[in-house]
């Protein structure tokens, strides 16, 4: 890291993620629009009090059980989720067998290649992206339409974290399950997602890794269950009620920090 943050800081998490994305921007993996995407997201973190809570955890539950029931399951890796998460990426891949593809909403192939070598150098295997065969999303402008033909295209499952609304979108008009990791209940993508997990992305993966390694052991029969038992609009409505409830009891029991 370029600046060594004590571990003794109150924000030290917080800080260490500003930090690995200051860096993935230096080294050409992160857009300068993702660090202000990782803005927006902080702030959401703020409401929901920086912790996976129930309503993500059943997210989460759902998009593993659906993601272990799918013939060709896919995670959708952009700039800002590389830059955050490669090795919890690696480990989701090794647990469940997804693939892994490396899909840009500011592409340029340089980047693709360089989020490649980051992911690989983290124990991603096998990463699509710059060497694969391409086909078109419809939908999506050229050339943020790019996908891997073995990979998102003929996907029927789909993960996507910190993503714009418009590729989800497509991705569901394209007939696929999506399942989206973004902090804002009220953003485009986490509205459109069949599930959706209101959770910051680096917290949300550790869980969905915990939880694969549980739901392995499920039948086909229960797995179904879990995914059609899944209400999202419920979920997301859980989030918000969350926050607005959460906010009540702050402003009733003050916030002031006491320094005395
Ligand atoms: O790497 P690229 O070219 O694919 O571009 C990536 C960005 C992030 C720039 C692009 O996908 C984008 O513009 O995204 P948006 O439309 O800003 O949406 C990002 C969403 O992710 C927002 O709703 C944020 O609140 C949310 N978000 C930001 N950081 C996190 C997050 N959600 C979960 N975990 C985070 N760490």
């Amino acid at each position: 890291m370029r600046f060594e943050i004590p571990p003794s800081h109150p924000r030290y998490h917080s800080l260490v993620m500003r930090e690995k994305l200051v860096e993935g921007f230096e080294e050409g993996l992160v857009v300068p629009q993702g660090l202000i995407a990782h803005g927006r997201g902080e702030a959401f973190d703020y409401l929901i009090g920086e912790e996976t809570r129930d309503f993500a955890l059943e997210a989460e539950r759902a998009a593993v059980a659906a993601l272990l029931l799918a013939r060709r399951p896919v995670i959708s890796v952009n700039g800002n989720y590389a830059a955050l998460a490669a090795e919890e990426i690696a480990e989701l891949q090794k647990v469940t067998g997804a693939l892994v593809e490396v899909n840009l909403f500011y592409r340029s192939e340089e980047r693709v290649r360089r989020i490649e070598e980051h992911l690989k150098s983290h124990g991603v295997d096998a990463v699509l992206g710059s060497g694969c065969e391409r086909e078109h999303l419809p939908g999506l402008d050229s050339p943020r339409g790019i996908v891997c033909r073995d990979g998102i295209y003929s996907a029927d499952f789909v993960l996507v974290a910190i993503e714009d609304g418009d590729r989800t979108e497509a991705l569901r008009r394209a007939g696929k399950t999506v399942a989206a990791i973004d902090l804002n209940p009220l953003s485009r993508t986490a509205r459109t997602a069949n599930i959706t997990i209101v959770d910051e992305a680096v917290r949300a993966t550790k869980s969905m890794i915990r939880l694969a390694a549980d739901l392995k052991g499920l039948s086909r029969e229960e797995l179904v269950r879990i995914v059609e038992r899944y209400d999202n609009s419920r979920v997301l409505g859980a989030s918000l009620k969350w926050i607005v409830e959460r906010l009540s009891r702050l402003a009733e029991e003050g916030v002031t920090l006491d320094l005395s």
